[in-house]
């Protein structure tokens, strides 16, 4: 897509981000990331089986703010062959997006659906056929509701049903995908899904929550292994939910109250597969978590993945509280520090990602970062030939800019994927925060290239 003068002056981002861009090498990839189950639709269609998503979505209405489904979503199940030429025509190189299980096995274990592997085909070849690399995660949290029904990522059967689907995806896919991520944010889908009950499968409490979080630790290594063994030269990784912590006052309880927050949401899924276990010492409610390690699983809770995926969007401030069960900690929203923040209510802090890098560079098992989410819910506004989002665009110049500054530091960081390519389905929020660089007009399927999309290609591109 070819930008007008007028256009182009509109989309310089900073100085210091053109600076940075330029003395970047060629190998740094940009790109876009997207899910399956937030873009495809074509729920039932063609043997796939139900995920938990399809049954959390449909059968509990309230569950989802404004009570809608991703049964249809963006189509991209039949859309995906425009969605990829225009990522082409935007001069997009690099898209992550992800396979769901119980389109390639309906019950999730067994019988293989030859449907799923063909549309994985047609999306992989046509990915390829406009020059555009795929990056694919295994699994962005749309268990096949079947696993479900035998208590899913609680039950320790789950790192074998796993390991099996893995092994199908890169047999069969293996030729054409040499970049690979296991999981998508573990800690968001066990913590929102099996112990706030917020997300599928709407479980709670703890004798969920611990059980799944070393399943799901298993699975991540046991599944990186798996490709590993089939594919020698793929490249594997994972990705991890991480916001900056910071404590709310100067006093000490926040300051502690500070430390176990950043060991739940940022220590807890690394940690253990860099050998170091799980960070128990500052969250003691987790210590009952040694019931469910078995003799063994120290090394089988160990990887070492080529890359990690840093998926950061905002920081937290964080204050002690008595009231809250087990973390006696809780988090000050955005809106009420009355600071900017974006439709998901996360404060607007673009030195977050800067900080998310340098402290994931630090592990010294880590061998190389990837952003692979990045990216803002805006209201967009409309106007006769675009669609203006200039709150996004300067989103993305910031947090760029600051991927950019680590890595002139000497940071191993070595690409940024933008969440999202088109507007889609935000799990318990709806379809109210768009995130896309393209519109999605959800009555006929429409899309239109935002701002933030013409701006994000340009600089791509140079
Ligand atoms: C996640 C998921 C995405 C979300 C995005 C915005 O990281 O939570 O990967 O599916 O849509 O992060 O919340």
């Amino acid at each position: 897509m070819i930008l007008s003068e007028p256009q182009q002056s509109l989309f310089k981002g900073t100085s210091v981000l053109s600076e940075y861009k330029k003395n970047l090498d060629q190998t740094f990839v940009w790109g876009v990331s997207s899910s399956a189950y937030q873009t495809e639709g074509a729920y039932n269609v063609d043997g796939k089986g139900p995920s938990i998503w399809d049954t959390f979505t449909n059968e509990n209405k309230n569950k989802i703010k404004d009570k809608k489904n991703a049964n249809i979503a963006c189509d991209f199940y039949s859309r995906y062959e425009d969605d990829i030429k225009l990522m082409q025509a935007l001069g997009i190189n690099h898209f992550r997006f992800s396979i769901s299980w119980a389109r390639i096995i309906p019950n999730g274990v067994g019988e293989i659906n030859p449907a799923g592997l063909a549309f994985y085909d047609r999306l992989i070849d046509t990915c390829l056929k406009y020059g555009i690399t795929p990056w694919v995660t295994l699994y962005h949290w749309d268990l096949p509701q079947a696993l479900e029904n035998k208590g899913g990522w609680t039950n320790r059967e789950v790192v074998h049903w796993f390991t099996d689907y893995v092994s199908v995806c890169v047999k069969h896919f293996g030729d054409r995908v040499s970049n690979w991520m296991v999981m998508n944010e573990p800690m968001v889908f066990v913590g929102a899904g099996y112990f706030l009950g917020i997300h599928a499968p709407g479980k709670r409490g703890m004798k969920n929550f611990l059980p799944a979080i070393h399943h799901a630790v298993l699975s991540m290594c046991e599944g990186a292994r798996t490709i590993k063994a089939l594919q020698p030269n793929a490249e594997v990784g994972t990705t991890f939910s991480c916001s900056h912590i910071e404590p709310y006052r100067n006093i000490e309880k926040d300051h502690l109250a500070a430390i176990k927050v950043d060991a739940l949401l940022n220590r807890m899924f690394i940690e253990p597969t860099l050998g170091m276990g799980y960070p128990v010492d500052v969250l003691t409610p987790l210590r009952d978590i040694h019931k469910y390690i078995l003799p063994g699983d120290e090394h089988k809770m160990q990887f070492e993945f080529d890359f990690i995926g840093v998926q950061n969007y905002t920081r937290e401030f964080v204050k002690h509280s008595w009231f809250t069960p087990y973390l006696k900690a809780r988090l000050i929203s955005a809106p009420s520090r009355k600071v900017q923040h974006t439709l998901m209510n996360w404060e607007v802090y673009p030195e977050a990602i800067y900080h998310m890098i340098k402290k994931f560079d630090t592990y010294p098992g880590v061998k190389k970062i990837l952003i692979t989410e990045n990216g803002a819910a805006f209201e967009d506004k409309h106007h006769e030939t675009i669609i203006s989002d200039h709150m996004r665009t300067v989103y993305l110049q910031d947090h760029i800019e600051q991927v950019l500054k680590a890595r002139s530091e000497g940071s191993k960081v070595e690409g940024y994927f933008v969440w999202t390519w088109t507007d889609n389905f935000e799990w318990a929020e709806g379809y109210h925060p768009r995130f896309g660089l393209i519109y999605t007009d959800f009555n006929t399927q429409k899309r239109v290239v935002k701002e933030s999309g013409l701006w994000y290609g340009n600089f791509i591109r140079g």
